[in-house]
């Protein structure tokens, strides 16, 4: 019966790792939805916020450092890479795989107020802070 008690504690702590950084979470890829879904009929003014990120040899630019956008809309996050990652928005909990040298987006609504980092997991690099108000 020990060899059991062994097997449950092995598969708990590799749980435990496959949540990355932070909030352990465990990812599911599966979600991140293709493009803005269109709302035909009553369309209540949703501006889709685009964040474009590029980074090469570990350092990130373009829309990086504090970004803000208001609660409720729309937000792609999109970013570009020369290695293959993990983009993670943190609080949201989104997590999408980037391929070497091409670029993956991230569609969710803000609707959760708050700041909340966003970045690279492997290795990590800090792309921006969204400011969620
Ligand atoms: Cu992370």
């Amino acid at each position: 019966m020990g060899r059991v008690g062994i097997a449950i504690a092995t598969g708990a702590v590799l749980i435990g790792v496959l949540g990355g950084c932070g909030q352990g979470t465990a990812t599911a890829p599966g979600s991140s939805s293709t493009g803005p879904s269109a709302a035909p009929g009553k369309a209540p003014e949703l501006t889709v916020h685009t964040i474009s990120v590029k980074v090469r040899g570990g350092k990130a630019s373009g829309d990086i450092g504090k970004v803000t956008v208001p609660l409720g809309s729309p937000v792609i996050i999109s970013v570009s890479s020369d290695v293959a990652d993990e983009i993670h928005v943190h609080g949201y909990e989104r997590t999408v795989k980037v391929p070497a040298a091409s670029t993956a987006s991230i569609a969710f609504t803000a609707n959760k107020p708050g700041t909340f980092d966003v970045e690279l997991d492997n290795p990590k690099v800090a792309l921006l802070q969204l400011q969620v108000a």
